[in-house]
């Protein structure tokens, strides 16, 4: 994708690009909808602040991380490139760091993979996939800038040797661009190719993110006999108005039955189209057929394809992609969390921004309607010291708190369960037309509700004074009930009140109530609480800057502001360890 953020600055206002010249004059410009901060850009880290740092989330050592790239398995290694820019905390300067993985979760830094250097690609190397071909053979399509005005072109990249294990050197050959835009593109708006996949008829296809007219979002589609030459296909693979410009689209199967994931396409099996809309800045999909005959993705009549539609997680996460682990039969999701900070300076002091999310696993849920993800399992090999609880009762207004883990660095799983659903508060008609982050916001931790609020209070002081709780709240509508799972860092600081994201993130959760329980996981990790609600129905990633409730001072609380009393069914707790990043 493009660059990634709607900071503003504390020293100069946003001024629109219009040529060159403004480039040269400003500190901080607008390319499209984004901004950047020329002035930042290649100040390198002087102190690398600690405090907020991510125990067993992937960081580098300091500067600026965005988008994941090319994940893939290759030879029994994991492979991860990330938007990295190696001369600050602000983006720019983007390069392709890579790092490798023998699990997914502890990693050994290499020296970029892919960096400008050519006339394709000098002002910029931008996201891409990987896919491997037959024979084993791995390439990387990425988008390559070629000028100041921010023409996107399409590029390929192949291993210098297939032998080395890490596959550290990485070749641009000269018969790049592969994909140029057509008039009928806009140039500054093309980018992102997908991991290609093989129709029946042995081409290749890819798709591109791209804009019509102002606000019809597109995943422009190109085949290729031979993957050098590519012709746009007549139609998108698919396209939707209102819903803006599209980065990172990702395309794959699912299966309909079982939690394995599905490398191979065809017209059998469900699809999953994913955009990264840089509208919102969230992400969305719709499950729907491909069409082979056609060539096109239709949703289901039932699936919202638009921005009321479903999010892979309702929190701080963008620019995901997906691949297919053969290693272990499964589709893996990797995310990019920014940081809540306002203004770049304060990144530009810490020395750092970004993080990877935790991958997932990602599958079909069995009612077809929506995904499910959950921490890869790999994840678990950092579980150090244990407790647990069990039938603990707490009435309205009662928190318990669990004690003897790291509540700083922990991995938390706990059901919930509650006698009746008589209590659940009326769902206003009105927040039909809302966000359930909007709905989050009037009625937090702290209003007083019937079935809800419960949940965990993390990252939390004694008395609660900071702390961001994670938590459902059951409503009674007029056909069924609504569970609305909130994850809210209006008192995650006590100091960065103003200069600080503070966003009451959000999502419903389609679950059947029927047994009366409600269950959630959360990763706690210093800055990034990572929730996955109904057993990973609904995910939901915040990022926050607690100044009290830091290291050893944090505390985790179980807690109910409803009149209804909940139980602590089963509560398991883990300390975390560190993962082990190589740099
Ligand atoms: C392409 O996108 C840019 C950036 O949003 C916009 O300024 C420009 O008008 C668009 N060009 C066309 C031909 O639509
Ligand atoms: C980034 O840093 C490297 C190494 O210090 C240097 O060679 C390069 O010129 C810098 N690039 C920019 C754009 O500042
Ligand atoms: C950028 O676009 C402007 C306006 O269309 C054009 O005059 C200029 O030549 C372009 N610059 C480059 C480097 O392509
Ligand atoms: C390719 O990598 C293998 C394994 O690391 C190494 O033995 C070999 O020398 C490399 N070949 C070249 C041409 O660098
Ligand atoms: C697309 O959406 C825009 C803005 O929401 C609207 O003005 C336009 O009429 C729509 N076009 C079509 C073809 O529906
Ligand atoms: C529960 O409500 C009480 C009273 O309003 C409040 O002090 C407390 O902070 C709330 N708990 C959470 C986790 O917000
Ligand atoms: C920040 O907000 C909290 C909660 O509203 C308040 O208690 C605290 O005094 C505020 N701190 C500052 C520095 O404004
Ligand atoms: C992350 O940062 C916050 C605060 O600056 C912005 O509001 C978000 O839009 C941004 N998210 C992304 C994906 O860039």
């Amino acid at each position: 994708m493009d660059y990634s953020s709607n900071k503003s600055s504390r020293w100069a206002l946003p001024v629109i690009l219009v040529c060159f010249f403004v480039i040269l004059l400003s500190n901080n410009v607008v390319f499209a909808s984004h901004k950047v901060f020329i002035h930042l850009q290649s100040q390198n880290a002087v102190n690398v602040h600690t405090v907020h740092r991510t125990g067993y989330h992937f960081q580098p050592e300091k500067h600026w991380i965005n988008d994941p790239n090319a994940p893939m398995y290759f030879n029994g290694v994991y492979h991860l490139f990330y938007q990295y820019n190696p001369n600050g905390s602000v983006w720019g300067n983007i390069v392709w760091a890579h790092s490798v993985s023998k699990d997914l979760i502890n990693w050994i830094n290499l020296e970029p993979a892919i960096y400008p250097s050519k006339p394709f690609d000098q002002f910029g190397t931008w996201s891409g996939s990987a896919t491997i071909l037959p024979g084993n053979k791995p390439v990387i399509l990425y988008t390559g800038i070629i000028d100041a005005n921010q023409t996107q072109v399409q590029n390929y990249a192949i291993p210098a040797n297939l032998s080395d294990p890490y596959l550290r050197e990485w070749i641009k050959p000269d018969n790049n661009p592969l994909i140029i835009a057509d008039e009928s593109i806009n140039k500054t708006k093309f980018r992102d190719p997908t991991t290609a996949w093989m129709g029946k008829d042995g081409h290749w296809r890819i798709v591109m993110g791209s804009l019509r007219k102002h606000s019809r979002g597109l995943a422009i589609m190109y085949r290729s006999k031979d993957f050098m030459k590519w012709v746009k296909a007549k139609h998108p693979l698919h396209s939707t108005n209102g819903t803006g410009n599209w980065e990172c689209p990702d395309f794959y199967p699912v299966s309909s039955k079982g939690t394995d994931g599905l490398d191979q396409y065809g017209e059998e099996h469900k699809y999953v189209l994913k955009n990264s809309m840089d509208l919102t800045r969230f992400e969305y999909y719709t499950l729907g057929k491909y069409d082979t005959k056609k060539d096109r993705y239709v949703p289901d009549p039932d699936s919202v394809d638009s921005l009321k539609g479903l999010r892979l997680d309702y929190g701080n996460f963008y620019a995901s992609k997906s691949f297919y682990d053969p290693s272990k039969n499964r589709r893996v999701i990797w995310g990019w969390s920014n940081e809540s900070d306002i203004f770049p300076e304060d990144d530009n002091a810490k020395g750092w921004a970004g993080i990877q999310l935790i991958p997932r696993k990602v599958w079909l849920d069995p009612s077809g309607k929506q995904l499910v993800q959950w921490p890869v399992e790999e994840l678990e090999t950092l579980r150090t010291q244990k407790v647990q609880l069990s039938n603990k009762k707490m009435n309205n207004g009662e928190k318990i708190e669990v004690t003897g883990i790291t509540p700083a660095q922990a991995d938390v799983e706990v059901t919930f369960s509650f006698a009746s659903l008589d209590k659940a508060e009326s769902f206003d008609p009105k927040w039909n037309d809302m966000y359930a982050q909007d709905v989050c916001g009037l009625k937090g931790a702290d209003v007083q509700g019937g079935l809800g609020p419960f949940g965990l209070a993390t990252l939390a002081t004694e008395n609660l004074e900071e702390n961001t709780p994670v938590f459902f709240r059951v409503f009674k509508a007029q056909q069924n009930y609504k569970v609305l799972l909130c994850s809210d860092a209006k008192r995650s600081t006590l100091k960065f009140n103003e200069t600080m994201y503070k966003a009451s993130f959000a999502g419903f959760v389609d679950v059947d109530l029927a047994d009366k329980k409600l269950s959630l996981r959360s990763l706690i990790d210093n800055s990034v609480i990572e929730t996955f609600g109904a057993g990973g129905k609904t995910c939901i990633t915040s990022r926050v800057y607690p100044t009290l409730a830091i290291n050893d001072e944090a505390h985790l609380f179980a807690f109910n502001n409803g009149t209804e009393p909940i139980t602590i069914e089963s509560l398991d707790a883990w300390s975390m360890g560190k993962a082990k990043i190589q740099y």
